[in-house]
């Protein structure tokens, strides 16, 4: 047994820390690394983060290893309860990307001495895995929200309303996953407060909140997403100050509209009037035919707007229209419960 006092000991437990920081920053690397592959398909973030994981490899030297089984460590298996109550991806990315951070400060702190290369390497890491945890959770993020998009037929947009909180949670209970909060007439700190509300509420019901028109208001909520008019902010402005972990969607009723907001990385769209609509009286209708040519060659999701009615879907669904937005089919509902009930079974049919 070695004198604890002795030079030798303390390098062995330098050795030794060095040892189970390396293990500890290359299995939460594999952690991050799978989830970009698997949970993401992200290659250059795969490849990314496995060369962080073979330049620990190769540093990893054998005296660290060698140092392992020399004193005995009385905390091993420790687990603390935070580890054991983890379950959103979210949390498995944040927790995992700040154990390869403190892991690799630790080797950085106690490397300083024998081995510079070796601390240089680990600050360097530690710095790209702050911005890399980041970026994999604004993805995460974003394909949540994109395949809600995707498997969601129903899009509600919200009116104004004395009980528009109990409307919304009724839709919501009846399984709708994506409302927009569309807010016309008062102070911009109502429409905050009630944006604030109904994002807690889709929250809850792990729904997409999206904002109409109102960047300020999107932000200011931290929504999910935001809908532009073509009169609103440009959405090139709007993903830069927005970034890349929500959701953009655009009106758009022409050809060259909905190239643009194509070109621009737009994540869905909402095409109409299809149908004379109370809501937006002054929009004339462009018709089902009209909307068949536009949307042709769609790839990404697009919503009929404009005059849909639980009695008209599937009419529209027999011409080929899959997703539908509404207002007032659900706002002016006695019972928008049974009717968003109604209309989802209706959607979920076969023609
Ligand atoms: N954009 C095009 S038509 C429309 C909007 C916001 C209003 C749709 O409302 P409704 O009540 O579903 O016809
Ligand atoms: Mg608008």
């Amino acid at each position: 047994m070695l004198n604890p006092n002795t030079k030798d000991a303390e390098d062995l437990r330098i050795n030794q820390i060095i040892d189970a920081n390396l293990d500890r920053a290359r299995e939460g690397l594999r952690v991050l690394e799978d989830w970009a592959r698997f949970g993401l398909g992200k290659e250059k973030y795969v490849e990314k983060i496995k060369n962080f994981r073979q330049i620990l490899g190769k540093n990893h030297l054998e005296v660290y290893k060698q140092s392992r089984n020399h004193i005995e460590d009385k905390c091993k298996g420790l687990t603390h309860q935070e580890q054991i109550n983890r379950k959103t991806f979210e949390q498995i990315i944040s927790s995992n990307s700040g154990r390869v951070q403190e892991a690799l400060r630790v080797i950085e702190e106690f490397s300083r001495l024998n081995n510079q290369e070796l601390s240089k390497i680990s600050s360097e890491i530690r710095y790209e895995i702050y911005t890399i945890e980041i970026e994999l959770l604004n993805l995460s993020k974003y394909k949540k929200s994109e395949e809600i998009l995707k498997e969601n037929d129903l899009y509600v947009i919200t009116d104004q309303k004395n009980n528009l909180l109990e409307i919304i949670e009724e839709i919501l209970i009846a399984g709708v996953r994506i409302i927009q909060h569309r807010f016309k007439t008062g102070t911009d700190k109502d429409h905050l407060r009630e944006a604030i509300q109904i994002k807690n509420l889709c929250k809850r019901y792990n729904s997409l909140f999206i904002v109409n028109d109102r960047l300020d208001i999107a932000l200011a909520c931290n929504a999910d997403g935001i809908h532009l008019g073509q009169d609103d902010l440009d959405l090139k402005i709007v993903r830069k100050l927005l970034g890349y972990s929500k959701i953009i969607g655009i009106s758009a009723n022409n050809e060259i509209d909905i190239s643009n907001a194509l070109k621009e990385g737009c994540d869905y769209i909402g095409i109409g009037p299809v149908f004379e609509t109370t809501t937006k009286k002054n929009k004339k209708p462009i018709g089902i035919e009209k909307i068949k040519t536009l949307t042709k060659n769609l790839t990404i999701p697009w919503f009929a707007i404009g005059g849909i009615k639980s009695n008209n879907i599937s009419y529209l669904k027999r011409n080929g229209f899959k997703k539908f937005a509404l207002v007032s089919q659900l706002m002016n509902s006695e019972d928008p419960k049974e009717d968003a009930i109604m209309i989802l079974k209706e959607l979920s049919h076969e023609n």
